[in-house]
C-alpha cells in the first residue's frame, strides 16, 4: 500500500549517536548560499563532536532522514519548497511535494527513525499579540507529543518570551540550561529570566534524558545553549529592530505560517546581515553541543 512506500526508507537509528537537523531554516530562515554553508557546517560540527548528523526533509513526497549534500544544496536553492509543520505532513506526502520541515515536523520524523536529539537555531513559541491573534507555534505542543530532545539557543526575541516560558512550564516540558543559569534569548546570551534546571554539562543532561525515558514521561525536552559571546547582540538594539519589523508585519497583513519567515527576513534586512551572522554562529554551536550530548547518551545507554 502507498503508506509502506512512504516509510520504507526510514532507518532505525536507535543504537547510533544520531542528531537530526531541520530544513525550514534552510528554505525559509536564511538566504542562499549562507543557508547551505550553514547546514553543511552543522553536520560537520556534529561529526566532530562524535555523533552522526541526519538532516531531515521531504523530496518529491519522500521522507528523507539524512539528506545528501546534493539534496541539501538543491533544497537550499529552490524557492518552492513548502514549509511543513505537523499539520502539513500528510498533505505534502500525499501530493508528492518537496517540503522543508519545521521543528515540530522534524521531531515527528526524527522519532520515526528513533533519533533522540535534534539541533536547531530557535524553536517557535508564543507570538507577541497572542491575546488577539492566538498565534503560538505548533513547535511548543510537539514536546508534549513526541519524545525528541531539541537543542536550541532559546526562544527568539521576536516572540513573547514570558508567555513562551509560562507555556513550557504549564505543559511540564523540561528546559535544561547547558552551562547557563538564565534563559538565552537567541541573539543574546543571557537574560533576566532565571532557569530552574541550570548549569548542566552534556553528561548531566544526557543522564536526565535517560531518566526521563525510564520514567516514561513520554515527552521531549528543550536544551538551551547560549550564543557564543562574541556573536551575542545588544538586547536593546535587537528590541528596537524587532519593534520595527512587527510594525511592518502589521502593515503587510502577514498571518499564519508566513509570520516567522517574514520576521526573520525583516530582521536580516534591518540589522544589515548582523542577525544572520549571529544566527549561523549559534546554530553551529547548538549542533556541536547536540553532538556532545548524543555521544554522552550513547555511552550511558551502553
Ligand atoms: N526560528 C529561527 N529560524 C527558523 C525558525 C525558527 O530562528 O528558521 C523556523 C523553525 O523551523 C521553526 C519554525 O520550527 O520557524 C516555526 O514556525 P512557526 O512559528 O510558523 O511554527
Ligand atoms: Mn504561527
Amino acid at each position: 500500500m502507498v503508506f509502506n512506500k512512504l516509510i520504507q526508507n526510514i532507518p532505525d537509528l536507535k543504537d547510533e549517536p544520531a542528531v537530526a537537523l531541520e530544513t525550514t531554516v534552510l528554505t525559509h530562515g536564511m538566504p542562499y548560499p549562507q543557508n547551505v554553508e550553514c547546514a553543511l557546517a552543522c553536520e560537520e560540527e556534529i561529526r566532530k563532536a562524535g555523533a552522526k548528523p541526519y538532516t531531515i526533509g521531504i523530496i518529491d513526497g519522500q521522507i528523507k532522514i539524512g539528506l545528501t549534500k546534493e539534496e541539501i544544496e538543491k533544497l537550499g536553492k529552490t524557492t518552492d519548497a513548502i514549509k511543513v509543520s505537523r499539520k502539513d505532513l500528510p498533505y505534502c506526502l500525499e501530493k508528492g511535494l518537496t517540503g522543508s520541515t519545521t521543528v515540530a515536523a522534524t521531531m515527528i520524523l526524527a522519532s520515526l527513525a528513533h533519533i533522540d536529539f535534534f539541533a536547531t537555531g530557535g524553536i517557535g513559541g508564543v507570538h507577541r499579540g497572542y491575546s488577539e491573534t492566538l498565534d503560538a507555534s505548533a513547535d511548543l505542543d510537539e514536546f508534549t507529543k513526541t519524545e525528541v530532545n531539541v537543542i536550541c539557543a532559546g526562544p527568539k526575541a521576536i516572540l513573547d518570551v514570558p508567555k513562551t516560558i509560562e507555556y513550557l512550564e504549564t505543559k511540564g516540558i523540561p528546559v535544561y540550561g547547558y552551562k547557563c543559569s538564565s534563559l538565552p534569548l537567541f541573539y543574546t546570551a543571557t537574560s533576566k529570566y532565571p532557569l530552574d534546571l541550570k548549569d548542566l554539562d552534556e553528561d548531566a543532561i544526557a543522564k536526565m534524558i535517560y531518566i526521563q525515558k525510564k520514567l516514561n514521561l513520554h515527552m521531549g525536552s528543550l536544551i538551551v545553549n547560549k550564543i557564543p559571546e562574541e556573536y551575542s547582540l545588544n538586547e536593546n538594539y535587537i528590541e528596537q529592530e524587532i519593534d520595527i519589523a512587527l510594525e511592518m508585519m502589521k502593515k503587510d497583513n502577514i498571518h499564519g505560517k508566513e509570520v516567522t519567515p517574514y520576521l526573520l527576513s525583516k530582521m536580516l534586512e534591518l540589522t544589515h546581515g548582523k542577525s544572520l551572522e549571529s544566527n549561523i554562529a549559534l546554530i553551529k554551536n547548538n549542533a556541536r553541543v547536540a553532538g556532545l550530548i548524543a555521544a554522552s547518551y550513547k555511552r550511558i545507554k551502553d
